[in-house]
């Protein structure tokens, strides 16, 4: 079933392909921001709405977790958040007639993209064990049936709590409360297969999983790398800190298999001559293979180490530990195998170093290009390496910034959504509640899969999200869920989690970040934390999409005292009437919350606390910051295969399919397609326009295939490929994962194309 074309859907995949674009966002952007939210919203509430994005008394844009800059525009927000709201914001709607109109089956034949512009859903909604249709069901026997399961299961371990990163801080520090009241740590969630490798990483290393520069730092810093991300689309408002940088004089170098629109090029909608002309934003394009960063700052570290006075030689002396170790290591890399891992060449390292060797303060940026791979952790460990050596952490203008997805994805983490708690975490809960938390770790996302698949797992719900789309192995993993008791989805809008289910499922419609959340002791506010640590809050104006709505926060609280009863002392009715309640709480378990209420009142909010950043203080199991020697890795690939990484076009937002258009790579009308090298593309006999499957080959033997990729002579690296997501994670094995992280390795999927049978 996986990976078949939808047979009933009225839009046709048929791509139209122009080549790649060499500017991002200007005037068109304006243009395609107010046709997409037209569309969706109409004039007036299109104008009421946008105008409220990142403002200090509005709501946080539900896209991209980018932070709002301190003098804000009119206006601040980009094509890509306009189009995240106008989804949310759409006057469409779901209702029951709809699901009586449509079975389940019938659902399951449509097209992510068909499925979420049917609109908002406006009622809980019930399929019963053996029933083809959705029934409307009151918000009490939602959770009537929820609690019947969940309470007749052996253990709590065999339930699954998954969050996707848009719930805020407040519904998500309620949930995990409830999850480990009910007695399981199993909390998966979209960092399992985002950052996780980040975290990681940065944990070990440096004692902070975070990221440790603010906005002001970017605007300081002399060298900023971007390496494994495209802020064009997915990070537009980054291109505006970029452009500032650059106009107070940093250089910048991407590092990236493919040329990037936006790195190019920025032509800034929100100033006059932006809109025009433009700023070229990268000085240094380092064309990397896919999976060969690792090696390439290996290279870089070498040449620093072997250069004289080029070690901060006072920081490693009193701020670092293992370097001599990792020096020697460094020392061992060898040029022409970084030459092979890479695809670059001596000069364009050379003018790396030089680019390295001239800035104070060097800021290295990441996204999905570097977490998604085999040896991800290794990679940004080298990353921290090459910062570590010149003192760039903890110094204004210089740091880590690993640039996060979902708009609240870290604030989540913050608040405890996390499989492998730290144990003080844990213990303040403990002290605060006054219940036993269990200590054992729990299922991550890939765990979690294979805990259904298993039989393990019986009732799977989740927070947001669209886990059988976003999870890689497409195949097991929805054969994974349709072996569940029970799946239970609060959502904003209908996706193809809804229609791969267990015996039982149930949708509960959910309030977005557009909309009033009015409680029992008025109009409520949420908070956010975004990608650089700053906590703020987020109100919401628009009357709800349907009355039948309840807030997230409503929904964990109504649950828990469904399912907990007399034997939770936690007060949920009074955190479902007032989430300045819940706030106080947060502010006495979380370290740097302390006050939360008073400060989140200030306009644009506060930031957390970072040792690394704040005081030069690394709380490793060291004491210091830690050099690491792992050995490098790349990916090698066997004669006639290419390496295929899995991405977002411009039109989407991860599983929701906004378009058939990725404007900046030139691709019109169709997501089936596959960008590949001309000269690859000739030596495997692939003529542009003509059709492939692609077929990935893994270690377990069994032959995963996705039909029918439009083949598009495209400037990547050499050996590399890349397709959409979602469409290729039926490409990705279950098994191939991160070492450490165990994130899916969706950025490094060994692929042969054969020609289809279909065309
Ligand atoms: N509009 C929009 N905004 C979004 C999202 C969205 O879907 N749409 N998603 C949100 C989420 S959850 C996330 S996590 C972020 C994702 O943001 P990104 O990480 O920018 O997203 P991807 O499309 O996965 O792009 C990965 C980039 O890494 C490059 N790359 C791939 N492999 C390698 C490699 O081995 N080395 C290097 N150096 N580069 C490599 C690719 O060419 C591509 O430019 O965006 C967030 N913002
Ligand atoms: N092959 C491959 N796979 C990947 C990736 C990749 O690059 N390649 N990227 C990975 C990454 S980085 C991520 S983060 C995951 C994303 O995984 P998820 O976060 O699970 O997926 P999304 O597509 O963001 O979820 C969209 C759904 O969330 C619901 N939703 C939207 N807003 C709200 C809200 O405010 N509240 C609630 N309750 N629901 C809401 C809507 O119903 C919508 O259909 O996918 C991962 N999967
Ligand atoms: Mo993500």
């Amino acid at each position: 079933m996986a990976g078949k074309p939808p047979q009933s859907d009225p839009v046709q995949d048929a791509p139209q392909v122009a080549g790649p674009k060499h500017a991002a966002a200007g005037l068109p952007a304006i243009g395609h921001t107010l046709r997409a939210a037209q569309q969706q919203m109409g004039v007036k509430r299109t104008a009421l709405t946008l105008l409220r994005v990142n403002q200090k008394d509005g709501f946080d844009c539900p896209g991209c977790a980018w932070p709002e800059p301190e003098h804000r525009h009119a206006a601040e927000f980009c094509e890509n958040g306009a189009k995240a709201v106008a989804e949310e914001a759409t006057l469409r709607r779901v209702t029951p007639d709809f699901f009586a109109a449509h079975s389940v089956a019938d659902l399951a034949n449509r097209s992510g993209y068909w499925l979420g512009q049917q609109g908002r859903l406006t009622h809980p909604m019930y399929l019963a064990e053996g029933a083809d249709h959705y029934e409307a069901v009151p918000w009490e026997r939602a959770f009537d049936i929820i609690a019947e399961e969940l309470t007749g299961l052996a253990s709590p371990d065999e339930a699954l709590f998954y969050t996707s990163g848009r719930t805020s801080n407040e519904a998500a520090f309620l949930y995990q409360l409830f999850a480990r009241e009910f007695g399981t740590n199993n909390l998966p969630d979209c960092s399992n297969m985002c950052h996780e490798s980040s975290g990681s990483a940065l944990n070990e290393t440096i004692g902070v999983g975070k990221g440790s520069v603010l906005l002001e730092d970017l605007y300081k810093a002399d060298l900023i790398i971007v390496a494994g991300q495209n802020p064009g689309t997915n990070h537009p408002r980054m291109l505006s800190a970029l452009e500032k940088a650059k106009a107070n004089g940093a250089k910048i170098i991407t590092v990236n298999p493919l040329p990037e629109a936006g790195m190019e090029r920025f032509k800034n909608p929100q100033t006059p001559q932006g809109m025009f002309k433009g700023a070229a934003l990268t000085d240094l394009f380092l064309q990397i293979r896919i999976g060969g960063d690792q090696a390439l700052f290996r290279l870089l570290n070498k040449l620093i180490v072997e250069t004289e006075g080029a070690v901060d030689e006072a920081f490693v002396g009193e701020h670092t530990h293992g370097y001599e170790e990792f020096a020697e290591a460094a020392r061992a890399a060898d040029w022409d195998e970084t030459l092979t891992a890479t695809g670059l060449t001596r000069a364009q390292v050379d003018e790396a170093l030089r680019m390295v060797l001239a800035s104070k303060r060097t800021i290295v940026c990441w996204a999905m290009g570097l977490t998604q791979h085999k040896h991800s952790v290794p990679t940004i460990r080298e990353v921290v390496n090459f910062l570590l050596l010149r003192g760039n952490i903890g110094r204004p203008g210089a740091g880590v910034c690993p640039v996060r997805g979902h708009s609240n994805v870290q604030g989540d983490r913050t608040m405890g959504i996390f499989e492998r708690p730290a144990p003080a975490f844990l213990d303040a809960l403990e002290k605060e509640f006054g219940f036993a938390p269990p200590r054992e770790h729990g299922y991550d996302v890939v765990r979690a899969i294979r805990a259904m698949r298993d039989g393990l797992a019986k009732v799977f719900f989740a927070m947001g999200g669209n886990f059988v789309s976003a999870s890689p192995d497409t195949e097991v993993t929805e054969a994974a869920m349709r072996r569940a008791r029970l799946t239970v989805h609060v959502s904003t809008k209908l996706n193809r989690s809804h229609a791969v289910t267990g015996a039982r499922a149930l949708i509960l419609p959910t309030l977005g970040r557009t909309e009033r959340d009015l409680q029992g002791s008025g109009e409520q506010v949420v908070t956010v934390e975004d990608s650089m640590g700053m906590v703020h809050a987020s109100r919401g104006r628009l009357q709800p999409a349907s009355e039948h709505l309840l807030s997230e926060t409503a929904i964990v609280c109504r649950l828990a005292r469904r399912v907990l009863g007399e034997s939770s002392r936690t007060p949920w009715e009074e955190f479902e009437k007032d989430y300045a309640t819940i706030r106080d709480r947060i502010a006495r378990v979380v370290p740097g919350f302390e006050d939360f209420n008073a400060r989140v009142a200030e306009p644009g909010g506060f930031a957390l606390p970072h040792a690394p950043r704040d005081e030069r203080r690394f709380p490793t199991a060291t004491g210091k910051a830690n050099f690491t020697a792992a050995p490098v890795e790349y990916p090698k690939l066997p004669e006639g295969r290419l390496l295929l990484q899995t991405l977002r076009s411009h039109d989407q937002y991860n599983t929701t399919i906004y378009g058939l258009d990725d404007r900046y790579r030139g691709i019109k009308n169709g997501r089936r397609v596959v960008l590949v090298n001309p000269e690859d593309a000739r030596e495997l006999g692939l003529a542009d326009g003509s059709y492939t499957d692609l077929v990935s080959e893994w270690q377990d033997g069994v032959e995963r295939r996705a039909p029918g990729f439009r083949v598009v002579h495209y400037p990547t690296a050499r050996g590399c490929a890349a397709a959409y997501y979602p469409e290729t994670n039926v490409l990705v094995p279950l098994d191939a994962t991160a070492d450490t992280s165990n994130t899916p390795a969706s950025k490094s999927v060994v692929v042969r194309l054969e020609q289809s049978a279909a065309n």
